[in-house]
């Protein structure tokens, strides 16, 4: 798998060199995959196309992830601000589970890949919060990566959910206020069952963190990219994981 994606034409596995070290792969790395409607409406496209063609990009980067060795990848794909972009814009996105579904399961348990998501569920379409349902059931027993999707999420708003749980605890009695560390309160995140990511990477040129995973975020490497998501191919994403690479080794130095 790493030799079809990774090395070169007509190399043996002994020449072939890898632009990446495999001993040292972020655990977990974290994408706000931006860029979808500019990159349609660069091509004379409708946003939606652009989305559709974003959805592709997350099949070809979750392999790719799988094949080097990631263990967890958390998709931004919608956000709690999200529900302000135009009706049927929305309507489209929220079909977009299903038809990753219909379309992609089958490569994903290929690759033995676990679904999982975060952020508010209960404000979904009932059709969308089926079809996540059912990519989760599916790929519960898979022991592969695990593909996070970040939906109807707001990392301000699991920041008060979280505050809120332990303020409810802590008034029942049934938590001291000086049992409140760092370690308890990422228990309270709907990250707690995997590491802080390692890496964040942010397509399409800006250079904001948007409300995603703010507690999570905190020591991690951010790199952005002007390409668009749905432009974002395997080389870009080995590029962003080298310099992640190349940082670790400055700061490992002297
Ligand atoms: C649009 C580019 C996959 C970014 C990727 C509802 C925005 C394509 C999913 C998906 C979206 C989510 C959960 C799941 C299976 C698939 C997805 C949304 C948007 C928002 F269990 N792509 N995708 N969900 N886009």
């Amino acid at each position: 798998m790493l030799k079809r994606l990774w090395s070169k034409k007509g190399e043996t596995d002994s020449q072939s060199q890898l632009p990446i070290q495999l001993d040292n792969i972020p655990e977990h790395i974290a994408i706000i995959m931006d860029g979808n409607g500019r990159w349609a409406k660069h091509k004379g496209l409708p946003r939606i196309a652009g989305h559709h063609s974003g959805m592709k990009t997350v099949k070809r980067i979750t392999v790719a992830a799988n094949d080097i060795g990631v263990k967890y990848l958390t998709l931004y794909a919608f956000s709690t601000e999200n529900w302000k972009r135009p009706k049927d814009e929305v309507e489209f996105l929220m079909k977009l589970p299903q038809q990753f579904l219909e379309l992609e399961i089958d490569e994903l348990m290929e690759n033995n890949v676990q679904v999982q998501m975060m952020g508010n569920q209960d404000h979904l379409p009932p059709h969308t919060r089926k079809a996540v349902e059912e990519a989760m059931k599916r790929t519960e027993s898979n022991t592969g990566l695990i593909l996070n999707f970040a939906l109807n999420y707001g990392g301000r708003l699991e920041l008060i959910e979280a505050v809120k749980a332990i303020a409810t605890q802590t008034q029942n009695g049934q938590l001291q206020v000086d049992q409140i560390t760092e370690d308890l309160f990422s228990t309270y995140m709907q990250s707690k069952n995997m590491p802080d990511p390692d890496l964040l990477i942010r397509t399409s040129g800006e250079i904001r963190l948007s409300n995603f995973m703010l507690w999570q975020l905190a020591y991690s490497e951010f790199y952005f990219t002007d390409v668009y998501w749905p432009e974002f191919s395997e080389e870009h994403f080995m590029a962003a994981i080298q310099e992640y690479q190349r940082r670790a080794r400055r700061f490992g130095g002297v």
